[in-house]
């Protein structure tokens, strides 16, 4: 009796010049409708499914191979019992099954694509055909991926048939296809239920984005924040929008795990400002950070706010960055910079460092929300991006002294920069640059004693040599962040000796009474915002 082989697939690629090596070797190959002509015209010879089912493909074909004298073929072990079973019912085992499935995912992306068009290319037959040649792999081999059939026939042609861990190999494909399949079509249903149900979406945290086959794998790394870590990169497939999941490596060293992070942390903060915006992360903490007139002025002030943390940094401008801003950025060894994009020179510039990656991640503007995910062990944590905004009208004046407009704007910048610094957070600002961060600290005041004692010694610009000789403090007049609120008035009074002149937090603790009335007696302004930002 021949050996059967039943080929059933939409991607038709390699499809003819298989069929006719199983020929070759000696089996009798059954096709459904499409897949049959397809071979038949190119001359090989085949069998319709319906010869051997004695049924016709019905319903618009949503009925072909779910017979059986199809599924008996495939499932029945090569005992005696079932062997027995199988002559008694006329049935003749499949040997070798080739099954690729209706293209939902294709059908689905596609423009202006119908649900009802969307639901006939569910394939059932197909994946039933799938699963359970994969279940049946100790007898029958299965094979879901075009580029698989030359090694086949290359094992049929040299041992006469296919080795048993080839055929597990080749099981674990086909579950892996049919479930990353099953995905796609959850996904798609659920994006229509959350079209039709705006509640639903309300309610619900995105987790969508995070089932099995709406993320693909970038790139192994080299090893995750530590060397002795395997790790990977993974990007969600479909996410509109600049991020640094989505930006592009123009040059340099191959990223690492922590470049990724710290590229996502720097992108994350500058996108936050409306004006040219440069900041500086190491250890996803910013340690410079500026907004000025030009991007090459907020660089260099980022830099200065503290040179010393910004080496070996990783910088993200919110603006193309041009000839000048490359040539104060190569000054000094940066690990990677991301911007929406550069010109020639910029490009040139940046070039002559051999290792610098060179992260373009294209407009900044119209990008999609994306979600926050946090693994404990033996679970995971998921939750929206913090993008709360604080609009200036819904800032609160809660003391006696009302910020000038300088100090407004600057308690503004501050409160955007220390949204993105891990708590605790204190971040002092004067003239659009954070001069002081501390960040994560056990404790509010010791975050504020970091950030105050940094702010005091820094010197930007113009002021540096002025700074170091009156020994002036650079803190004096300057404004404080906070990411959430003083539970206690003691870090209003260590601001108040470092000259702050006024404070932006959220507000509501028991004791915001002891803090405005610190305030009021040491001559400081401070706003709420009704809205704090941690960051662990
Ligand atoms: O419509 S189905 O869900 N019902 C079936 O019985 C069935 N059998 C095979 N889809 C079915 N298939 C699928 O048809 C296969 O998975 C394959 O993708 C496709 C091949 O059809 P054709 O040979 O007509 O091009």
């Amino acid at each position: 009796m021949k050996r059967r082989a039943l080929i059933s697939v939409s991607d038709k690629s390699g499809v003819v010049e298989f069929a006719k090596a199983l020929v070759d070797l000696g089996f009798e190959v059954v096709s459904t409708g499409g897949t049959f002509r397809t071979i038949k015209e190119a001359g090989v010879e085949v069998k319709y499914v319906t010869e051997i089912t004695g049924f016709p493909e019905i319903l618009d074909g949503r009925v072909k191979t779910l017979h059986p004298k199809v599924h008996g073929g495939i499932l029945a072990r090569r005992t005696p019992d079932h062997l027995q079973q199988l002559s008694d019912n006329d049935i003749t085992p499949i040997d070798v099954v080739a099954v690729n499935l209706y293209p939902f995912r294709e059908t689905v992306a596609k423009e202006g694509v119908t649900f009802e068009e969307a639901i006939e290319n569910i394939d059932i037959g197909g994946p039933a055909m799938v699963r359970a040649s994969a279940k049946n792999h100790g007898a029958v081999t299965i094979v879901v991926n075009p580029e698989r059939y030359a090694a086949i026939v290359a094992e049929l042609q040299e041992k006469g048939e296919v080795s048993d861990s080839t055929r597990r190999l080749l099981a674990l494909e086909a579950f892996a296809h049919t479930a990353e399949y099953d995905s796609a079509i959850a996904s798609y249903l659920k994006g229509q239920c959350e079209e039709k149900d705006q509640a639903a979406e309300e309610s619900d945290c995105g987790l969508q984005i995070f089932t099995a086959g709406t993320v693909e794998k970038v790139q192994d790394l080299r090893y995750g924040e530590n060397p002795h870590q395997k790790a990977a990169f993974y990007r969600e497939v479909g996410y509109a929008g600049a991020g640094a999941g989505t930006a592009k490596q123009l040059w340099g060293k191959e990223l690492s795990f922590n470049n990724l992070l710290d590229l996502n942390a720097a992108l994350e903060l500058v996108r936050e400002f409306e004006e040219p915006a440069v900041t500086i992360i190491k250890h996803n903490n910013p340690c410079g950070t500026a907004i000025a007139a030009t991007l090459e002025e907020a660089y260099v002030k980022a830099f200065d706010a503290d040179p010393v943390s910004a080496f070996g940094g990783i910088t993200a401008c919110n603006r193309p960055v041009n000839g000048a801003t490359a040539t104060e950025l190569v000054k000094t060894f940066m690990e990677a910079v991301i911007a929406p994009a550069y010109d020639d020179e910029a490009l040139e510039i940046l070039k002559t460092k051999k290792n610098l990656r060179i992260m373009e991640v294209g407009a900044l503007e119209g990008a999609a929300p994306s979600y926050d995910l946090k693994k404990i062990r033996g679970g995971f944590l998921l939750q929206e991006g913090d993008y709360g905004q604080v609009k200036e009208e819904e800032l609160k004046v809660v003391t006696e002294r009302t910020p000038s407009d300088v100090e407004l704007r600057d308690l503004q910048f501050a409160w955007k920069v220390v949204k993105h610094v891990k708590s605790n957070a204190i971040v002092v600002a004067k003239d659009g640059v954070a001069i002081g961060v501390g960040a994560g600290q056990m404790n509010r005041v010791g975050s504020a004693h970091i950030a105050l004692e940094q702010a005091r010694g820094t010197a930007i610009g113009t002021e540096k040599e002025a700074a170091a000789d009156v020994g002036a403090w650079s803190s004096q007049g300057a404004v404080l962040a906070s990411d959430a609120f003083f539970p206690f008035k003691d870090t209003v009074e260590m601001a108040a000796k470092y000259g702050i002149k006024a404070i932006i937090q959220p507000g509501g603790s028991m004791r915001d009474d002891e803090s405005i009335e610190a305030c009021n007696r040491l001559g400081i302004s401070m706003v709420f915002t009704s809205m704090r930002h941690f960051k662990h």
